[in-house]
């Protein structure tokens, strides 16, 4: 059989000794760039320079490197082609069969705090993308490998027999272009966000298609599907994605979920808190002086709920917390900080996943308004894309519609609400009281069950109604959900307004002796 070529030139060196090693123990020509031809070189393998073997030097700081018909010719000449095989012989061209190739890090190098407009620049490879182009193209006669996971399949092939497999060559090439793509649209996304005044534009409800894997997760939602987490190429400061696992087993997908809406949650309160959630719903929301205290008011809404429940925290989880949280089943808790002793009390419980995440700077609002504030749905095999539902409401903009006003302590307690119920799927209703969620009514296809529901789960907790404040998410459609709320005992409601029948649910609101104020804005999460 003729003698194989490779030409192998690589940014990452990882496992390319040992492979380059491993092709010239089956008698594989090597060809390589400058930097990968003299590693290998060190290594005692005989490699071929690709400026010896073109016999035209690298030039422009080595922007040219590998650009000559030499490389491409013997990348993309098919062999089965008498006229292309007689080209080659025209012009002295050797085929390759055989491109081992990774990029710049162009990705990780505008990863880097205070990287400049010009390190990217200098990091976008043009040489190599243009060789696995031509490779993956080629694919029938060319063997092409972007990552060094790939290396292994290969020797083994070629060890058994001599060749690489037809289904090899072409999963190879798919890889390669998607690599290509991806790593396309990483500099597109950098240089469309340079635009206007070199910093960071906001985007519009546009999808930001550069996303880079995190890790494979062991399965979806169910255990019959896969699943894997991506982040943002650029994820917002104090993002869940930008987390540290401290210990802890694997985070599964319904724990990622979960945690995002706990944690983004949290972020909503300026003094300290605690979000509680069960299947992607807040079940216990709590602030107080500190967070062992916010903790146990979390948990008296729904102590069932809590069970096995993933807990977020916006201060620093010390003793006090600690020690009551291990109290309980938990599957995942989230702070920005966890204190010696705190992890010490978790250090016996080794299935507790500890996430340490900072929180965003600048405070506990405008903290996702960036680029990165959209929000994406997968529906058949389209895409709905939409900015983030990141409205932030001050007391000033509420309207008192009924002829009764909130006491100050009343528009305290609805602007907890309120904040809450933008975290809750709607249907939400949300009764509070004192600083905590009494009864949260989540999910529901009819704001009335809503209502009933969280009467209901605030009775079964064992916690009064009475005087309490209750948001909800949409407008009433009818005056019964107020009915509801007034039956169960509330003093104060705070919804957006804007129903055809306001008129009815504001005279409802004055019967019953409820103060009531619109938000003009509605909080619909699905
Ligand atoms: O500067 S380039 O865009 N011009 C080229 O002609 C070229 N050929 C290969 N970059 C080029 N490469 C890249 O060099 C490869 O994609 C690889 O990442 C790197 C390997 O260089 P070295 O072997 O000198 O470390």
């Amino acid at each position: 059989m003729a003698q194989l070529t490779a030409l192998i030139s690589v940014s990452d060196k990882t496992g390319i000794v040992e492979f380059a090693q491993a092709l010239h123990a089956l008698n594989v020509r090597l060809l390589s760039t400058g930097g990968t031809a003299k590693l290998l070189a060190d290594a005692g393998l005989p490699v071929t320079e690709v400026a010896q073997h073109t016999g035209f030097p690298e030039m422009l700081d080595g922007r040219v490197k590998t650009l000559h018909p030499k490389i491409h010719g013997g990348l993309l000449a098919r062999r089965d082609l008498p006229e292309h095989v007689a080209a080659l012989q025209q012009h002295g061209i050797d085929t390759i069969d055989i491109l081992a190739v990774n990029l710049y890090p162009f990705e990780s190098t505008v990863a880097k705090p205070g990287c400049t407009l010009e390190d990217a620049i200098e990091n976008i490879d043009i040489g190599g993308p243009a060789m696995v182009r031509s490779a993956a193209k080629n694919w029938k006669d060319v063997t092409v490998l972007t990552d060094a996971s790939q290396y292994a399949q290969v020797l083994e092939e070629l060890k058994a027999h001599g060749r690489t497999s037809d289904k090899t060559r072409f999963a190879a090439s798919v890889a390669a272009f998607n690599r290509i793509a991806q790593y396309d649209a990483a500099i597109s996304n950098y240089l469309s966000a340079r635009l206007d005044d070199g910093s960071l534009t906001e985007y519009p409800a546009q999808m930001n298609s550069s996303f880079v894997k995190v890790q494979d997760l062991r399965y979806g939602e169910n255990s019959h599907q896969t699943a894997a987490l991506y982040r943002d190429l650029y994820p917002a400061p104090g993002s869940l994605v930008t987390g540290k696992q401290l210990q802890g087993k694997e985070l599964s997908y319904n724990n990622i979920a979960d945690a995002d809406a706990a944690w983004e949650c949290v972020k909503s309160f300026d003094t300290p808190a605690c979000v509680i959630v069960k299947h992607a719903n807040p079940c216990g929301v709590a602030v107080a002086a500190t967070p062992a205290d916010a903790y146990a008011k979390a948990f008296k809404t729904d102590p069932t709920s809590a069970f096995g429940g993933i807990i977020a925290f916006n201060r620093e989880v010390d003793r006090a917390a600690a020690e009551l949280v291990s109290k309980q089943f938990v599957e995942v808790l989230m702070a920005p900080s966890f204190s010696a002793e705190a992890r010490e009390i978790f250090k016996g419980k080794v299935n507790v996943r500890l996430l340490e995440i900072a929180l965003p700077p600048g405070g506990a609002r405008p903290w996702d308004q960036g680029r990165n504030a959209q929000d994406v749905k997968r529906v058949g095999s389209g895409l709905l894309v939409q900015t983030a539902d990141n409205h932030f409401l001050g007391k000033a903009d509420l309207k008192v519609v009924t002829t009764l006003q909130p006491t100050a302590q009343q528009l305290d307690d609805l602007m907890f609400a309120w904040t809450v119920a933008q975290y809750v799927k709607s249907n939400a209703i949300v009764f509070c009281g004192n600083g905590m969620t009494l009864g949260v009514g989540a999910g529901q296809m009819s704001r009335i069950d809503s209502a009933r529901i969280a009467s209901i789960k605030a009775e079964n907790a064992g916690l009064a109604l009475a005087g309490s404040a209750v948001a909800s998410d949409a407008f009433f459609p009818f005056r019964d959900g107020l009915d509801v709320l007034a039956d169960a005992g509330a003093s104060c409601v705070i919804q957006p307004g804007g129903s055809m029948r306001d008129d009815e649910v504001i005279a409802a609101a004055n019967e019953r002796g409820i103060a009531m104020v619109f938000t003009g804005v509605r909080h619909f999460r699905h």
